[in-house]
């Protein structure tokens, strides 16, 4: 799309936003703050970079499809992420999994990881001015392969992830000071049983009594924040999941440490949307994991949907946006795995630029005084305005390609780097 076209329909767009009681600029400048934390497993169908030497078991999490090209190794999966980033508007994060960290084929169990591992992470963000948030990682491992860690009733195995997830917020606290901004650690379970335990209640208490002995050591926010993640049920945890959403959120507001709310973690009827309000004034922060949910599978690539933008318009309207962070949240082996990335990403930032483009106050009003027909006709009329114009303007002000005309990078890419992999 030429640079002139860009301009003379951004001036339009503008011109009806204003007539409707809406701040363009300052939606732009809101939209350019936001940093999303992007997912370093997409980028290679959650494999991770460990020489443990035996076959890893079960994660829990499947990704499926078999698409070339997936990066082997750290240096191509950081390659493959500048790509992905060069065609993001915005300045945004690397999430990576414990996982993922650099062992040089040494055979380095989870308790024994340190920041060393992570050091080739780290001095690439420094050259390329990015911050890195971090998560233990308690699936594929020969002890989760009861489907149980922080709540198994070995105690062996127990102490054993208690050891884990006490190694990653050391690092993630390292990190988090190397960089100069605060990582964030989210931690993800699996724990959970095929059919429904007696002992539901046992198992809780177990998991409360690791968290309670993990979180008894504090660590500087400055540089650090935890969070944790409850789920529905997953593969192999079907009829009972001990992190359940309930179970976190007392754990989080009893402690005052940060929730996390996945898109893919729950009944299809429940609106993680809703939750926002309802969870934000009793936890000090809130992480949405960004996913979209079908059927039985929670981490399908995210694209605008309904539940997108319900999403954004919530998270506007929380007044709270410094306390909410947003992180992707998704595997698909079966597409490009950067245009995964990329697609997710402008999908998210679009939702949020579609909600901070809407007239809060009149909306608002409206609603107050009881005038309900026109906040419908309202809401309905922003459908249909040129806000595709200003995602325009904004990609091309951000040096990133417009409209469609990413693709054809991914398709360079594709032909140049991944085509070449193995
Ligand atoms: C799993 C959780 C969790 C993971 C990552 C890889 O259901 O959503 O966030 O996807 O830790
Ligand atoms: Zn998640």
């Amino acid at each position: 799309m030429d640079k002139e076209q860009i301009a003379q329909s951004y001036d339009l767009a503008c011109k009806a936003f204003t007539d409707l009681n809406v701040d363009v600029e300052s939606a732009l400048t809101k939209l350019e703050r936001i940093s999303l934390s992007v997912h370093c497993w997409q980028g290679d169908d959650v494999g991770g970079f460990e020489s443990l030497g035996e076959d890893l078991g079960g994660s829990g999490l499947a990704a499926t499809g078999n698409y070339p090209g997936k990066a082997r190794t750290p240096q191509e999966l950081r390659l493959d992420y500048l790509k992905a980033f060069e065609l993001i508007p915005g300045k945004h994060r690397v999430n990576i999994h414990a996982m993922y960290g650099e062992f040089k084929g040494e055979k380095i169990d989870r308790n024994e990881i340190s920041i060393e591992h992570f050091q080739g992470w780290i001095d690439w963000a420094k050259e390329n001015d990015l911050k890195i948030d971090f998560n233990p990682t308690l699936f594929a491992h020969p002890k989760a392969r009861s489907g149980l860690t922080l709540s198994s009733k070995s105690k062996e195995i127990r102490d054993f992830w208690i050891q884990h997830v006490t190694c990653c917020r050391d690092i993630a606290e390292s990190i988090g000071q190397a960089l100069g901004s605060p990582c964030i650690n989210n931690l993800w379970i699996p724990d959970g049983t095929k059919e429904g335990p007696v002992d539901r209640a046992g198992y809780r208490a177990l998991l409360a009594d690791s968290l309670d002995q993990i979180f008894a050591i504090k660590h500087d926010k400055a540089n650090t924040r935890d969070f944790v993640e409850g789920k529905l049920f997953g593969i192999g945890s079907e009829a009972y999941v001990v992190g359940s959403h309930e179970f976190y959120l007392g754990y989080a507001v009893k402690n005052k440490i940060g929730l996390t709310l996945d898109m893919g973690h729950f009944h299809p009827t429940e609106s993680v949307a809703d939750k926002i309000s309802a969870v934000i004034p009793f936890v000090p922060e809130l992480l949405l994991h960004v996913s979209r949910g079908l059927h039985w599978d929670s981490d399908h690539v995210v694209i605008v949907n309904d539940d997108l933008i319900a999403l954004a318009e919530e998270i506007v309207r929380s007044k709270a946006m410094d306390r909410i962070y947003l992180s992707l949240d998704y595997f698909d082996a079966s597409i490009n795995r950067i245009a995964a990335w990329v697609t997710g990403a402008r999908a998210t930032l679009k939702a949020m630029l579609y909600a901070l483009l809407q007239p809060w106050e009149t909306l608002n009003e409206l609603e107050e005084s009881g005038r309900h027909f026109q906040r419908l006709a309202l809401l309905e009329v922003l459908k249909s305005m040129p806000f595709g114009a200003i995602w325009n303007y904004y990609c091309n002000q951000k040096d990133v390609p417009t409209g469609i005309d990413w693709v054809e990078k991914i398709e360079d890419y594709e032909k140049k780097v991944l085509k070449k992999r193995g």
